[in-house]
């Protein structure tokens, strides 16, 4: 089964990912690779931490002269601000009397709780005296590996003409008024990518700007939602036939486990909660000439899901991202060790991050989909993979169902053998 894990801290020497279970024969594209890195680098609202560093992966094994050899995929970013770190942040032990180190961990101590954060929680989890042994990896820097995983994925996706976008549709109050029934997402995916806030909604664009510019001024942060969008999936990812294969299951887990994200919708999700049956389905009616299927719709409130199955429509995922809990404006709290009021503690930070959220939860999106593609149709190397998801493909055009052809196939056979 693909699967990966991710370690690293903030301001520690690096990240690093691995990536298991990916098909052999996978042509890696770097170039993309890094050019998604970048991409959540950027949008409005960012701190400076972004000005220091230009995230570079690096693939230390699992590919050979650029192509998957079917080993666990071990990704490399590092983290130039560990410069500035390196004694807080060394992986071995320091001498605190020594000057330059004293004067680092007083600079970068942390004893007062932010609440939102896991810095109390944590503290109290793993018996830490620091809150940053906590925060250090509770922070939103570890996603910036779960998005070079996501990149692989995303070719593995192409290779299969799946294709993937997300875009931001909401800061704060203001929301994008964009159709995404409508959207080609491969125009969506290059629109967003010059636009400061990766919002395909050009009106509302700059009020989003703007409302994160007072907000940032008021020592206040923002949330907002991103909507991800996928075509071209088959039929059938992921199952109804057990809870824990459920594929709107396995997305929300795969979102909501991003940082600050609360809340996860497929399709019309909250909305269907107060309509009526009649105006939530999505009737079915007969193919025509443009439908990959014999079955076409003229709505997708399901979002592209059924019984937890993919069912052939457009993929509509949407994700909500609270305020971040670093504000300047620091709320009431309590200082660490001795639990006395205290106002939160602050320290550099983004006003809204939404923009490079939407980056993330693409990547997330992307290897949940690459993991329900390779647990359906298999493959150890990409030739068999690419074989057996086009001949699905094709039956599902058809209709035709394997176990009939194949009691056609028996019955062929047999009237063959009695001439
Ligand atoms: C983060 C705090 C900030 C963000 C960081 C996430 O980091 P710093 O404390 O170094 O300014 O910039 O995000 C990234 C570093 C990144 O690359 O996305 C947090 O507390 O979650």
């Amino acid at each position: 089964m693909l699967r990966f894990l991710t370690s690293g801290e903030s301001h520690g020497p690096a990240l690093v990912a691995i990536l298991d279970g990916m098909p052999a024969g996978l042509s890696v594209d770097m170039e993309f690779i890094n050019a998604e890195m970048a991409r959540r680098q950027k949008g409005y609202g960012r701190g400076a931490r972004q000005k220091i560093e230009t995230d570079v992966a690096q693939i230390l094994s699992g590919v050979r002269h650029g192509v998957t050899t079917g080993a666990p995929i071990a990704l490399l970013i590092a983290n130039r601000d560990f410069e500035n770190w390196n004694h807080v942040m060394s992986t071995t032990p320091v001498d605190e009397r020594a000057e330059d180190v004293a004067a680092q961990l007083a600079k970068k101590a942390i004893k007062r709780f932010r609440p939102g954060h896991a810095d109390l929680a944590g503290t109290l989890k793993f018996r830490q005296d620091d809150i940053r042994d906590v925060l250090e990896r509770a922070s939103a820097r570890e996603t910036a590996a779960r998005v070079a995983v996501g990149a692989l994925c995303q070719q593995l996706l192409t290779e299969v003409r799946v294709e993937i976008a997300a875009h931001v549709t909401q800061v704060g109050e203001i929301k994008a008024g964009v159709d995404s029934d409508v959207l080609d997402l491969y125009e969506l995916d290059t629109l967003t990518e010059d636009s400061e806030l990766f919002c395909a909604d050009e009106d509302a664009q700059p009020k989003m700007i703007e409302y994160i510019k007072k907000h940032w001024q008021e020592g206040d942060s923002l949330g907002g939602v991103v909507e991800v969008l996928a075509d071209g999936l088959p039929v059938g990812l992921g199952s109804y036939t057990q809870w824990d294969q459920k594929l709107d299951g396995l997305l929300a887990q795969a979102l909501m486990s991003v940082q600050a994200f609360k809340a996860v919708e497929i399709g019309d999700g909250v909305k269907c909660a107060s309509q009526p049956g009649s105006l939530v389905h999505d009737a079915l009616y007969p193919g025509d000439d443009e439908s990959r299927f014999p079955f076409t719709r003229k709505t997708n409130h399901a979002g592209g899901i059924e019984g937890g199955m993919s069912n052939g429509q457009r993929l509509k995922v949407r994700a909500y991202m609270k305020p971040l809990p670093t504000l300047r404006k620091g709320l009431p709290s309590l200082s660490f060790p001795e639990y006395q009021a205290d106002t939160a503690h602050y320290e550099r930070s983004d006003v809204c991050a939404i923009a490079a959220a939407s980056v993330v939860c693409k990547a997330m999106v992307a290897f949940v989909l690459t993991r329900a593609i390779l647990d359906k149709f298999g493959g150890d190397t990409m030739t068999d993979l690419l074989r057996s998801v086009k001949q699905f493909n094709d039956d599902c055009a058809h209709a035709a169902k394997p176990t009939k052809v194949k009691a056609a196939a028996t019955a062929a056979e047999e009237e063959a053998e009695l001439e």
